[in-house]
C-alpha cells in the first residue's frame, strides 16, 4: 500500500482584529495584527519543505464571516505557491466562515478542493492516476450547526486512505459553541483512517489507532490561547502512522508565574522578573506574557502600593525595544497568599455560585448593543467571553473582599 504526508491545521481566523489589544504601541501592535498571516505563511512553507501530498484545513480559516479581501487573496497566492510544488489542499468551512456570510468571492486555483456540502461528501486524491485517498467533510452553511453529523460520515470509494475532516465539539468541551457535537466513540466507529478535526482551540491528540487530532489554531490571539501553536505532518502507511507537531506561531503567548516568597526587596522581584523574560526571549519569538506574582507575600510586598507594579509595567515596556524579539508584559498580578484571605468562605463560595449561575448577558448588554458604535464595530460575545467576563468578575470581587 502506498504511503501519504499531508499537513493538518485548523483555525487559521486569518485577519483577526486583535481589537481588545490596540492600546498597545504600534510596532508592537502591527507585529501582532499580522501574525495570523504570518503564522499561516510559515505552515505553508512547512508544506513545501517536507514535500507533503496535500493539506487540509478543517475551518475557520478566515475570521469573519465577511472574509478580509486581504485574507483571501493571501491565502489564493499560497494556494497557488503549493500547486507550483504540486500540492493539493481540501478545505472545509466553520462557525466563523461559514457559508452564510456575504463577502466578495475570488477564485481558489485548481490544487484546492472545498466542500461546499452542509453534509458530508467525497473528493478524491490521485497519485499518478490512482485513487489514494477519499477525503470527507462538510462546510456550515450558517454561523451554528448544532446537529451531531457523525452518522453522515460513509466511506464510499475503495480508496486505500478514508480520511474525514471535521468542525466540531468533542461533546463536555466547556467554554466553547458546542458546534456539530460528537463523542469520540461516534467517530471511532466509523472505521475512518484519520479525524482532522478543527474548532477546539488547545490541540489535542483525542485517540491514536486511528488518529484523532485537534491541532488547534494556529496562532495565539489572547492571554488564554498560551504556548506554541501550530499544525500537524501526518505520516500514514500501511503498518505505520505518526503525527508530528510543528509550531508555526509568530508570537506567542504565555502566562508567567513567579514565586516571590524568597525576594527581600522590590529589586530582587524586579531582577527575577527580568530573568524569566529574557528565559522567553531565548525561545526566539517575540511574546505576550500576562506575570501572576505568587507565593508567601514577603514584607516589603505589604507596604507596596499596586501602582507600584502598573509602574513597573512601564519600566519593562520601555525596554522593549526592538520589534523583532520583544517579550511584551500584558498585565502584572500579584495572587501572593490568595486562598488564606478570604473573610468568609462561605460567603465567597455563595457569590461564586451566584456568578456561575449568570446568564442574563443579553439584558444585560442591550443597552450597549442599541448604540451605534456597537452596532457598527462590536461583536456578539461568544461563550468563551462570557466564561472569561465570569471569571475577571469573580477575581475582582475576590480581590474587593480581602480589603474588607
Ligand atoms: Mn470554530
Amino acid at each position: 500500500m502506498t504511503k501519504l504526508t499531508f499537513i493538518h491545521a485548523a483555525d487559521l481566523h486569518l485577519d483577526s482584529p486583535f481589537a481588545g489589544m490596540s492600546n498597545i504601541p504600534n510596532r508592537i501592535f502591527k507585529r501582532l495584527k499580522e501574525s495570523t498571516f504570518q503564522s499561516a505563511k510559515n505552515m505553508f512553507e512547512l508544506a513545501i519543505d517536507r514535500e507533503v501530498d496535500f493539506m487540509l484545513l478543517s475551518g475557520d480559516l478566515f475570521d469573519e464571516s465577511n472574509r478580509s479581501l486581504k485574507a483571501q487573496l493571501f491565502l489564493r497566492n499560497q494556494f497557488l505557491q503549493l500547486q507550483s510544488h504540486g500540492i493539493e489542499v481540501f478545505v472545509i468551512y466553520g462557525n466563523h466562515d461559514h457559508l452564510g456570510g456575504e463577502w466578495t468571492p475570488i477564485e481558489w486555483p485548481e490544487n484546492v478542493h472545498v466542500f461546499l456540502s452542509s453534509t458530508p461528501s467525497e473528493q478524491a486524491f490521485y497519485r499518478d492516476g490512482q485513487l489514494v485517498a477519499s477525503i470527507y467533510g462538510f462546510s456550515y452553511k450558517e454561523r451554528a450547526v448544532h446537529e451531531n453529523m457523525t452518522p453522515y460520515y460513509e466511506k464510499t470509494t475503495d480508496a486505500p486512505y478514508h480520511i474525514a475532516m471535521l468542525h466540531g465539539t468533542l461533546a463536555g468541551q466547556e467554554g466553547h459553541d458546542a458546534y456539530a457535537p460528537f463523542q469520540l466513540q461516534q467517530l471511532l466507529a466509523r472505521d475512518f483512517d484519520y479525524w482532522a478535526l478543527g474548532h477546539i482551540h488547545k490541540r489535542a491528540l483525542l485517540h491514536e489507532d486511528p488518529m484523532v487530532i485537534y491541532p488547534g489554531n494556529m496562532q495565539g490571539r489572547h492571554i488564554k490561547e498560551t504556548g506554541e501553536k501550530g499544525c500537524y505532518v501526518v505520516y500514514l502507511s500501511e503498518d505505520a502512522q505518526r503525527a508530528e507537531f510543528m509550531s508555526c506561531s509568530d508570537v506567542i503567548f504565555e502566562t508567567l508565574i513567579i514565586d516571590i516568597t524568597h525576594t527581600a526587596h522590590m529589586t530582587d522581584l524586579v531582577t527575577l522578573v527580568d530573568k524569566k523574560m529574557s528565559g522567553l526571549k531565548e525561545r526566539g519569538v517575540p511574546h505576550f506574557v500576562k506575570i501572576e506574582l505568587t507565593g508567601d507575600a514577603p514584607a516589603y510586598m505589604e507596604l507596596t502600593q499596586l501602582e507600584v507594579l502598573e509602574e513597573l509595567m512601564a519600566v519593562l515596556h520601555e525596554q522593549e525595544e526592538d520589534e523583532d524579539l520583544f517579550v511584551w508584559v500584558m498585565s502584572i498580578d500579584c495572587r501572593t497568599h490568595e486562598d488564606a484571605v478570604y473573610p468568609e468562605d462561605s460567603f465567597l463560595t455563595e457569590l461564586t455560585a451566584e456568578i456561575a449561575e449568570f446568564d442574563a448577558y443579553d439584558e444585560l448588554l442591550s443597552p450597549i448593543k442599541r448604540h451605534p458604535t456597537y452596532r457598527k464595530a462590536g461583536r456578539a460575545f461568544t461563550k468563551e467571553d462570557e466564561i472569561d467576563i465570569k471569571e475577571e468578575a469573580q477575581r475582582l470581587l475576590a480581590e474587593q473582599l480581602k480589603q474588607l
